[in-house]
């Protein structure tokens, strides 16, 4: 967070982007405004999409989504090079000392502000209070620099191998898909999202937890799935990581998430998993303008009454599009 990324040709607006990024993870982590840090990260997506250097706050806010606060903010970056409200932040203790704790997985806003005032101001504090920690908190604590680094494409390529075979040999008929920004073709991953889907499950039916528990346990048997950090009946969080091959370095530990959707809302979750998270929002947006209400699960019409109808048919993730009036977008076109 000190070092603030210079403008480049890919990005003109980069500095920007992150004292916004900034202030955006401070509302979250530190205040828990979700509203504010939606707006931050919103005007963040907005500039870093913006193909020239803006010049001036009023330049920015004819942007849909940058408003006069902002706009402000803009004004004073590019007089003074920083922000007064910033170098307070950096100025106070707890604040860093949250935004710090909340990079370990498991640790939330409210956590980590219990940390900080039994005295606990940074990981290495952590390391030093493992009782305090749930199991969660202490696979992320144990795994906290490896989870830290990126997940370079090559690497999620053999990930997703290892994952769709094991899946396949259990049972052909499961379909298993690695979405998020892998997806959408993203250099490098922060983690592997992976969507699992079996014909006999539907949302007319009972859960089916074996579904998922039997997927875990395989990769787990063949040493791929290290660690759970949590398993219900349609969710699993947990870590895994590449075999060491000969002369390698050991392999960096990764987050793995696996959902298990029923096979009848399998491509609005596809939809909704594939993100971005940005684009999720803009097109549920759109859904609402055209009288459509879109979530994980399904695509509803919205009666006069304010009441969501039946979920509509839907076969594929153009199905979709074509309902709220969109034109399709390939996931890479995914990225807001
Ligand atoms: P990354 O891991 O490479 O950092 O990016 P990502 O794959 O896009 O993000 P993610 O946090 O792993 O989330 C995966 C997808 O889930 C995301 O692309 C869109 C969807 N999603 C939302 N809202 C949320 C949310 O609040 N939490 C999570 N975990 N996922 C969300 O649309
Ligand atoms: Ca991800
Ligand atoms: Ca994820």
């Amino acid at each position: 967070m000190s070092k603030r990324k210079a403008p480049t040709s890919e990005n003109p607006n980069a500095d920007f982007c992150d004292f916004l990024m900034e202030l955006a993870n401070y509302e979250k982590n530190v205040n828990r405004q979700m509203h504010k840090y939606n707006v931050y990260r919103k005007a963040a997506g907005l500039l870093a999409k913006h193909p020239t250097r803006i010049k001036s706050g009023e330049e920015a806010k004819k942007l849909d989504g940058i408003g006069d606060k902002i706009g402000k903010k803009i004004d004073e970056f590019i007089r003074t090079g920083k922000l007064e409200k910033l170098e307070k932040i950096h100025k106070d203790d707890k604040s860093m000392a949250i935004g710090e704790l909340t990079k370990v997985t498991g640790v939330g806003p409210a956590a980590a502000a219990k940390f900080v005032q039994e005295g606990i101001m940074s990981i290495e504090d952590l390391r030093k209070h493992m009782d305090k920690l749930n199991h969660h908190q202490q696979i992320g604590l144990k795994h906290f620099e490896d989870f830290e680094k990126r997940i370079p494409r090559a690497e999620m390529e053999q990930l997703q191998k290892i994952v769709t075979d094991a899946i396949k040999k259990l049972d052909d008929e499961y379909e298993g898909r690695v979405c998020g920004s892998f997806r959408r073709g993203a250099e490098s991953s922060g983690d592997i999202d992976i969507l699992l889907t079996h014909p006999s499950f539907t949302s007319e039916k009972k859960k089916m937890p074996v579904l998922l528990h039997n997927v875990v346990k395989e990769l787990e048997g063949i040493k791929f799935v290290t660690d759970q950090l949590s398993l219900g009946d349609t969710k699993f969080m947990g870590v895994c990581r590449l075999p060491k091959g000969d002369g390698d370095d050991e392999p960096s530990y990764r987050r793995i998430d696996i959902r298990l959707i029923p096979h009848d809302q399998y491509y609005c979750a596809l939809l909704y998993f594939t993100g971005s998270d940005q684009f999720n929002k803009h097109m549920r947006g759109i859904a609402l303008e055209q009288g459509f209400t879109l979530n994980e699960y399904s695509i509803r019409p919205m009666g006069s009454t304010g009441i969501p109808g039946e979920p509509l048919p839907v076969s594929s993730e153009e199905d979709i599009f074509d309902y709220v009036g969109m034109k399709f977008k390939k996931p890479k076109d995914r990225n807001l």
